[in-house]
This record gives structure tokens, C-alpha cells and sequence, in this order.
């Protein structure tokens, strides 16, 4: 197996499951489109491999399994109108019903898509040994839009993108379709993603070019019926690079008619595109700042564009200048004063954390902070400071991390969860977004582990109560094997994998150590001349010889303040802080005494020791995992565990040969001893395409 497959295996069912299996007979249902053939289509091309049993065939019997919206007639004969009221959006029941001496299975929602996400459901169950004949399930999403975002060229290559050149083959479309887009919004459906942005937030021009509108349409024609909408990232200087006009200030009405017009456009090739996701006056894109205008007049001018049509404008707010401020604190400072001034079908999408998806940060303090403009949050599912495609790293313990925690921001309760997913504050929009992991590679992801975040993003989009556990026994079911003795140790590893890697890079809170451009390695040392400060690893670690770390408090860069009480005081006070982010807001002294008692000189040394052990046990752990595995898989993860493992030694070396010229410290005696030479390790400079 080379890992195409994804989650979607269908491996053969045995025993009492396949009694199980068999008792179904038959998929009905009385209503026509592309979208419903599909949840037919797969629910029978399912059934085939998972029992050897064709139930195509359309006739009512005892064991079919009846689909449709809650309008199609076989539905409202077998459920009542009180019970379809529970589905909201895209929705779906799952329900056995008995109806004389037949019993049936139904899955119905309000929207075609949902009965996709119905049918895919079901099938999740088959292949997790938890389907019965007495069903009960009423899902509905906790987000409206559940996107991904591609940074995906024009030219196919990929910002971080370590998947292969990206899906989108730009030179062929919009003629020849390759088939791997279906297959891609087939994913995509099996976990409930509706929205997808093509292009890099960083875009081009040209993506809003007739010839390159024509090529998207070819691609929303193939997605449609899948439920996924399509979005595109665009650069706020179009209607001067495209259009000729002398500038692209939000307040010019030649510009706005510009833009009225490109939608238009838009929408007479594309009658459900979705809208826009803006990244302006940031890392040197253009934006309405040119011109002296704000992020809000910005981002209003493109929603009054798109308001006729029902789009919506994801408008980010990863700013930050090299400036005397805290680049920890210039989202905020830059978008609190302008709460309230965006139109409804703005939101503002805001990096998990403050900084740039570091392997640890505190939430971002917008969140809550907005009270009365739509948020959501963007995560990072491709692993560009996580050891890209190499490194196992199950990241929905840091989705998690992030949609539950507290922001204090009435009191105790409003999380980040129910701040953006419309619970406690009202809004036309909700959405949850992440930058894709996904190329041309066979397996998708590069590393066969990868899928798994991309499948835990969906999940946890679909429905964020669902716990990392879950969604990893799901996914290790379908993907590999269910088998018990591979299910728990290797959802152990999983589940502990990022807080392995937190260690081995960046324990007790340090941040953006890495090397400059690419991110993969360690370069605490690094520094460029001339490059921003802000680029460079000195301005987060601030290693001397008193200690380590940022001082964010009240009397460092005062980022504590951005937070609400009680946070605000914890985060402030060196004994209260919680010690995976110490670094994050404290200078601390070598000699600090950690909690369990330890030197913070001590205490890093045995974290980044930690790191390390753990990924040598994950290697051992895997292959004692042979046995249930196919061949090529298992041979290709173990491979990219000593790589990991490699790396992992790297990054302790790196880091404490470096930090110890500070402290002057020993290396505590117990743990392994350094196999580098620092010098050695400075003079390492890997072949990759260097970005900030
Ligand atoms: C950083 C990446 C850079 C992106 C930027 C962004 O290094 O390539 O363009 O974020 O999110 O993480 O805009």
C-alpha cells in the first residue's frame, strides 16, 4: 500500500462484523443529483470491500438503506417532521427506523452535502466496529465554513509546502481534469471540509485573470457535487497590477467598481464561490495601509463587493512590522481599535497563536479581545516548524490546546471553541480555517502520519467536543489496523508526539529558534546582517549570561497585558506562569528553581533529553509494529523515524552546546552526552528555498 488511500480503506470486514454488514441490502432513494450518486456511489463501492456484497440495487426492503434531504418523500414516510427539526446547516441523522416487520437504515439532512457527510459517517462507524441496527445520531457542524487554505503558486510549487509540487496542475487546467480532484474533494467530504482557498495567501495578481478564473471554474465544476466551495486568496493591488488603475486605495470609487466588476465576473463563472481570504500590509504585501487608509475600510470594500452574492472576505490578521513593539503584541494593538467597524460578512482570521504557529504558544489575546467582529482561527496543518514531512507529529492535542482555552474574556468559560463557533457571541459567520498539508505526493502528505492531521483538522471543524483520542482511534482504524495490540501503543506515540517534539525543539516555552528561511533546523545562533531583528532567533530567546527568554511582563514588553484577568496576572508572575510557556513571557535566571526543583539550566537540558528518548522509543515501538503493517508503509514511516531521530539529537545539541556558552553550566550527568560540535553544527546549511 503506498497510502492513497487515506482513512477511506474499506478493508474487509470479519466475524460478527460482517454478519453485521450483510444484514444491509439495498440503497434507495428518490430523489436525483450529482451529489446524491456520489453518497450512493461510495456507499455501495464501500459495501463491495468491506463484505463482498453488492447492494446497488434501488428496491425497498427489509435492510436498505434509504438516503435523501429531509424533503424526499421516502425520508418524511419514515421520519417525522419533529425529528428532521434537530439538523441545522449541514447536518445529517443517522437513524435505524422499523416500519411494520422492515427495518431500515436512514440517513437524511437538510442539504445534499450532509448526506454525504451522513453516508461518510456511517461508514466511519462500519470501519470502527461501533455500527448497530439501532442507531440513533444527529450530527450538526460546530462551524459553517470548514476551510483549508492552500499556498499553493501558480507556478506549483508550494509556500511550506513538503507534500511535492502542489495538487493543482494550472498549465493543463481548464481542459484536462486530473482525477486526483475528485479524489481530493472526496477527502475532503469524508470529514466534513466545505471550503477550500487554491492559492497562496501571498497572491499573485494573476490568479483574478480571466484565463486563471476560467481554471478555477473547471476546478469548482469538479468540486460542486462534493459540497466543497471554492475560495481565492487575492492580492489588494489587483485593480493596479490587473487593471491598470493608478492605485487600489478602498476608498477610490474607481476601484471599487474595479473590484464590483471582478466579482461579477466571478460569479457569472462560479454561482456559489465562497469569497476571499486577504492577507494585506503584511510581510510586505500591499493593503489599504498604502494609502492611509485601515484594515476595515479594506476588507469592507471587497464584502460590499461580495455582499450581493453572499461571499464573505477572511481577512487575516498576521501583521507585524519591524518596529520597537513586541511582535507579539501587534495584531492586537493593530485590530482592537477597529472592533466593530467591519461589515457582516467580514471575519478576521487570526493565527492560533501571537506569533507564527511556533510548536508551542500561548492563544492569541484578539481572541476575545473582538467583541463585536467575527474571529476565526487559522492553524497550520503542513509542518513547517513542526520538522515538515519528517517528523511524526500528531498535532490535534495543539488544535485542542487552542480551542480550549479560556480567554477569561467575561469571566471564567469563554474559550476560544465557543467564542468563534457562534455559542456566546452572535454572528452571521462562523468558520474555522487551516493551511493544508497536501501536494502531488502519492500519499498526500509526505509522511503517511501527516494524513492524520489533515483528517483530525476536519473532524475537529465538524465538531471540536471530540477528543484527540477519538480522533485518533478513528483514524488509526481506518488507516492501518484495529487490530488492539497496533491501536495503543501506536495512538500512545501518537498522542504524545507533540509534546516530543515541543521538547527536543523548544521546551519551557522558547519560540522561532529555528533556522533562518526554511525552519526545519536548529539556529539559535543565527544572525543574518541587515535581516530584521524580528527574523532573527536573539529576538525571542534573548540568551545572556543571566538567563533565558523573553520578558513580556509588566516591566518587559508588557504582552501580559493583552490578556484578560486572571491570565493577565498568571502570565505575569514568574511563579504563576505556566511552565511550558516561561520563556514565552519570562527573562529567567539559570539558577531558577523549576517545580520540580530543578535548575532552569538543569530542567532544559532534561527536556530536550526527554525529546529525544521519546522518538528513539517511537522507533522501537514501530518496528515491533511489523507484523501489522504492509510492507512499503511500515518501511517508509520507519524511515522517517530516524530521520526524526536524527534530527531530534540535532536540535538537543544544537540548543545546549548554544545555550551553554551562556549559562556555563554542565550538562547535567545522566543524560547522553552531546555528539556534535557546535561548530560543527553552525556550519550546517541546508539546500532549501530561503523565505523569511
Ligand atoms: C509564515 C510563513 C510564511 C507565510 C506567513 C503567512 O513563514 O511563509 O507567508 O507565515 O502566514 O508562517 O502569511
Amino acid at each position: 500500500e503506498d497510502g492513497s488511500r487515506l482513512w477511506l480503506r474499506y478493508k474487509p470486514l470479519t466475524g460478527m462484523q460482517k454478519e453485521k454488514g450483510n444484514t444491509f441490502s439495498s440503497i434507495v432513494k428518490d430523489e436525483r443529483s450529482a451529489t446524491l450518486d456520489i453518497a450512493s456511489g461510495e456507499l455501495s463501492s464501500a459495501w463491495k470491500e468491506l463484505t463482498g456484497k453488492d447492494i446497488s440495487s434501488a428496491t425497498l426492503q427489509d435492510g436498505s438503506i434509504v438516503i435523501g434531504t429531509t424533503k424526499s418523500k421516502n425520508i418524511r414516510s419514515l421520519l417525522t417532521g419533529k425529528e428532521l427539526k434537530d439538523l441545522t446547516d449541514d447536518g445529517f441523522i443517522i437513524r435505524s427506523v422499523k416500519k411494520g416487520n422492515r427495518n431500515y437504515t436512514v440517513i437524511t439532512s437538510a442539504e445534499e452535502r450532509g448526506i454525504l457527510y451522513g453516508v461518510f459517517h456511517f461508514l466511519r462507524l462500519v470501519q470502527t466496529d461501533s455500527f448497530s441496527d439501532n442507531l440513533n445520531i444527529v450530527e450538526n457542524p460546530k462551524y459553517k465554513v470548514r476551510i483549508l487554505n492552500h499556498w499553493d503558486n501558480l507556478d506549483r510549487t508550494i509556500e511550506r509546502g513538503y507534500a511535492g509540487y502542489s495538487l493543482w496542475k494550472w498549465d493543463e487546467l481548464p481542459n484536462t481534469l486530473s482525477p486526483r480532484y475528485d479524489a481530493y474533494a472526496r477527502a475532503n467530504a469524508s470529514i466534513g471540509i466545505n471550503a477550500t482557498v487554491l492559492n497562496n495567501v501571498n497572491a499573485t495578481p494573476e490568479i483574478l485573470t480571466g484565463a486563471y478564473l476560467a481554471k478555477v471554474k473547471a476546478l469548482a465544476d469538479v468540486f460542486r457535487p462534493y459540497g466543497l466551495k471554492v475560495y481565492l486568496a487575492v492580492n489588494f493591488s489587483s485593480p493596479k497590477e490587473l487593471g491598470g488603475l493608478s492605485d487600489s486605495d478602498p476608498l477610490n470609487p474607481a476601484v471599487n467598481k474595479w473590484w464590483n466588476n471582478k466579482v461579477k465576473d466571478i460569479y457569472k463563472l462560479i454561482p456559489d464561490f465562497g469569497g476571499f481570504l486577504v492577507k494585506a500590509n503584511s510581510e510586505g504585501l500591499p493593503g489599504p495601509q498604502d494609502y492611509g487608509r485601515t484594515h476595515a475600510d479594506g476588507a469592507n470594500m471587497l464584502a460590499d463587493a461580495l455582499k450581493p452574492y453572499g461571499g464573505i472576505v477572511m481577512w487575516r490578521a498576521f501583521v507585524y512590522n519591524p518596529s520597537n513593539e513586541d511582535r507579539a503584541k501587534q495584531a492586537y494593538s493593530e485590530f482592537t481599535p477597529l472592533d466593530g467597524q467591519f461589515r457582516d460578512n467580514v471575519i478576521i482570521q487570526i493565527k492560533n497563536g501571537p506569533v507564527d504557529f511556533q510548536p508551542r504558544e500561548p492563544f492569541s489575546p484578539l481572541f476575545g479581545a473582538l467583541r463585536d467582529t467575527q474571529e476565526m482561527v487559522e492553524f497550520q496543518i503542513t509542518q513547517e516548524y513542526l520538522g515538515f514531512s519528517n517528523h511524526l507529529v500528531y498535532l490535534s492535542p495543539m488544535f485542542k490546546e487552542t480551542l480550549d482555552s479560556d480567554t477569561y474574556s467575561d469571566g471564567e468559560g469563554p474559550t476560544i471553541a465557543k467564542i468563534t463557533d457562534g455559542t456566546l457571541r452572535s454572528g452571521k459567520v462562523t468558520a474555522i480555517s487551516a493551511v493544508a498539508n497536501i501536494g502531488e505526493d502519492t500519499n498526500w502528505c509526505g509522511h503517511h502520519f501527516a494524513q492524520a492531521n489533515w483528517y483530525a483538522f476536519g473532524r475537529l471543524a465538524w465538531n471540536h467536543r471530540l477528543t484527540s483520542e477519538q480522533i485518533a482511534d478513528e483514524w488509526i482504524k481506518m488507516t492501518f489496523s484495529n487490530n488492539k495490540d497496533f491501536m495503543n501503543p501506536v495512538k500512545d506515540m501518537m498522542l504524545s508526539s507533540r509534546e516530543t517534539t515541543v521538547d527536543y525543539m523548544m521546551p519551557l516555552g522558547l519560540h522561532h529558534i529555528f533556522a533562518f528561511g526554511h525552519h526545519y533546523g536548529p539556529e539559535p545562533w543565527g544572525d543574518v546582517p541587515g535581516a530584521r531583528p524580528d527574523w532573527m532567533p536573539w529576538y525571542y530567546h534573548n540568551a545572556d549570561s543571566t538567563g533565558l527568554g523573553f520578558d513580556r511582563t509588566m516591566s518587559g514588553s508588557n504582552a501580559v497585558s493583552q490578556y484578560f484577568p486572571p491570565l493577565n496576572n498568571i502570565y505575569n508572575d514568574i511563579a504563576l506562569c505556566p511552565e511550558n510557556l516561561l520563556l514565552w513571557f519570562h527573562h529567567v535566571p539559570w539558577d531558577y528553581r523549576l517545580k520540580d526543583g530543578k535548575t532552569l539550566w538543569d530542567g532544559l537540558c532534561y527536556k530536550y533529553d526527554t525529546g529525544v528518548r521519546q522518538v528513539r522509543a517511537y522507533q522501537k515501538l514501530w518496528d515491533r509494529m511489523e507484523e501489522y503493517v504492509d510492507g512499503q508503509r511500515f518501511r517508509e514511516i520507519q524511515s522517517k523515524l530516524r530521520v526524526q531521530a536524527r534530527d531530534a539529537v540535532w536540535w538537543k545539541d544544537a540548543c545546549l552546546l548554544y545555550f551553554q556558552t551562556f549559562s556555563k553550566r554542565p550538562v547535567p550527568y545522566d543524560i547522553e552526552r552531546p555528539v556534535h560540535e557546535l561548530e560543527d553544527l553552525k556550519k550546517i546549511k541546508l539546500e532549501m528555498k530561503h523565505h523569511n
